[in-house]
């Protein structure tokens, strides 16, 4: 990896050490399965498992940063000038049903903006990084969106509707839309990794409504730095941690986006 800003060495550091209990915790997974008492509760104490790992490990280096996680929720919540944004496990319903497609993804704000983030897939052991002005990689290779022109030649990916959407409705029609204009639709069930996927080229667009900031806040920087484009749509001031994501490889972002408000 070429970043090594002291941000993303301890978050990298962080990761590592989260994923050897996380790696661990994956492999309990397929006896579970078989039991008659499922891998329900396992999956929730994996997550705070990891998560404890690795706010041990960035609260060691700055006990007085914000945090804003999935499990613990808040911390310092006074200190918004550096902020962790923190997913132990994205993609938590893979995790649960042993396919191995989630990613422990940690973003650092300074401000109020994205400055670095590491997106890792410990079983893939693939680490999506980047930091602001220092580009985008992939363990040790710069990655860059892809260059599709045509949004008739596109792969696109999206994530939803949860069971529990009260817009499953409006989620299908805009799939609808996407999926008669596009080459094709994927749904891989980690808001995180298909962001990254987006930045390294392997999908050319990625749009997902009812998401949490921390399902894709370090997939926003790793995105803009390998040259992708990514925006919020109808976005709830009064629920500043929700979001719709619309990323892409910038080059068919408002044929997407046009698709998708039809
Ligand atoms: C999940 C996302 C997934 C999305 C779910 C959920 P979790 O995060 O990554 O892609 O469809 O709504 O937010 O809960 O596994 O960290």
């Amino acid at each position: 990896m070429r970043l090594n800003s002291p941000q993303i060495n301890l978050i990298t550091k962080a990761c590592m050490k989260a994923s050897r209990s996380l790696i661990r915790d994956f492999g309990e997974i397929e006896n579970l399965q078989v039991s008659s008492k499922g891998p329900g509760d396992f999956v929730t104490s994996a997550d705070k498992r990891t998560e404890k790992i690795l706010l041990e490990e960035l609260q060691k280096a700055h006990p007085d940063y914000g945090v804003i996680t999935e499990e613990t929720g808040i911390i310092n919540k006074s200190n918004t000038k550096n902020r962790w944004i923190i997913d132990p496990i994205d993609g938590t319903f893979n995790f649960m049903n042993g396919i191995p497609q989630f990613a422990i993804s940690i973003g650092y704000e300074e401000d109020n903006e994205i400055k670095c983030g590491v997106i890792f897939n410990p079983i893939m052991n693939e680490l999506f990084c980047a930091e602001k002005g220092n580009g985008a990689y992939l363990n040790n290779s710069r990655i860059r969106v892809s260059n599709k022109k045509n949004i008739k030649d596109a792969l696109i990916v999206t994530g939803g509707p949860k069971g529990s959407s009260k817009i499953k409705d409006k989620i299908f029609s805009e799939y609808i839309n996407v999926s008669n204009n596009v080459s094709n639709v994927r749904k891989f069930g980690s808001a995180a990794l298909d962001v990254a996927y987006v930045a390294c080229g392997r999908f050319d667009g990625y749009w997902q409504r009812e998401l949490n900031y921390w399902d894709i806040a370090a997939g926003i920087i790793i995105l803009k730095e390998a040259g992708g484009y990514v925006d919020f749509f109808e976005e709830d001031k009064n629920l500043p941690l929700k979001k719709n994501i619309l990323a892409s490889n910038s080059i068919i972002h408002e044929e997407l986006r046009d698709l998708i408000n039809k």
